[in-house]
């Protein structure tokens, strides 16, 4: 790594980088357009995060893994397993995209080390992850169903996991990949009429709806995200979201102030 420390985290959002309407199904195109996007602004220190989108998220809302154990869930335990390995298919898909334009990733997988307690993470050891960076690879994380300590199990999303390592990394700054170009005063997918937000603060945030349609979020969707980017801008670490579609990503990397900037 430069002298100077620059690391960016960059979260792909499950609503990119998959059909959200079609069961495991990879948004191809977008997933190639983004990491083109890397690609090409040339960036050197940055890890990735992932998110569920149509794998993780419909097996987990599925076998109600995010509320923990629960006996009246038949065949939970096998529901468990059944939400891992669709997030391993899913993030095999983006590790294969990054090494096709030979950006060296390295597959991090949280379950195997992350410990919860309601859902929050409770320990998250980073020494491999740093290591992984110090030898100049890419670590690319992602929402998993984990190990809880009240709870038997639950979820980690990967929009807990891109502010802890934030935090921990003293990040520079967070960029979102969403299927929309930002945040607006309600979904877009619902209201044509919706009117962009160029920056979103505590204010702003409690005037916009985000209550979307999308029936298996588990992990609490726009709204939740959003909290918890505010709450890491106070930690003064700014985020931006923006589309994956376009060139939104190259801009925002290369320093420009496209989609909505959280602050
Ligand atoms: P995943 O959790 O699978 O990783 P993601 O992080 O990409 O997905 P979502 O949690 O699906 O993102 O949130 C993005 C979605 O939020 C958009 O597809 C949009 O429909 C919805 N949404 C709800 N309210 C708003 C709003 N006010 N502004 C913009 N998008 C909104
Ligand atoms: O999409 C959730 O991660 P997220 C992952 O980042 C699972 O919230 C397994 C549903």
């Amino acid at each position: 790594m430069g002298g100077l420390w620059e690391m960016i985290i960059l979260k792909l959002g499950g609503s990119a980088i998959t059909n959200k309407a079609l069961e495991f199904s990879v948004n191809h195109a977008r997933l190639v357009n983004i990491v083109s996007q890397i690609k090409r602004a040339g960036v050197a220190d940055f890890m990735v995060v992932h998110g569920g989108g149509s794998f993780g998220h419909v097996l987990a809302d599925r076998y109600r893994i995010q509320h923990g154990r629960d006996p009246e869930v038949k065949e939970q335990a096998f529901g468990l397993g059944l939400t891992q390995m669709a997030m391993e298919d899913l993030n095999s898909e983006v590790i294969n995209a990054f090494l096709e334009l030979e950006i060296p990733v390295f597959p991090v997988q949280p379950s195997a080390f992350a410990v919860l307690s309601c859902g929050k993470i409770s320990s998250f050891p980073i020494a491999a992850i740093r290591g992984l960076l110090n030898v100049g690879l890419v670590p690319v994380l992602y929402g998993v169903p984990a190990y809880d300590l009240k709870q038997g199990f639950g979820i980690l999303s990967g929009d807990a996991i891109v502010p802890y390592l934030a935090r921990k990394f003293k990040a520079s700054r967070v960029i979102l990949v969403s299927d929309v170009d930002g945040v607006y005063d309600c979904d877009p997918k619902s209201n044509p009429r919706a009117r962009p937000i160029k920056i979103l603060d505590e204010k702003a945030f409690n005037r916009i709806s985000t209550e979307s349609k999308r029936g298996w979020d588990v992990t609490g969707g726009m709204g939740r995200k959003l909290k918890e980017l505010l709450r890491l801008s106070k930690s003064g670490i700014r985020s931006q979201i923006v589309s994956a579609d376009g060139n939104g990503l190259y801009r925002a990397l290369k320093g420009e102030k496209v989609g909505t900037l959280i602050k």
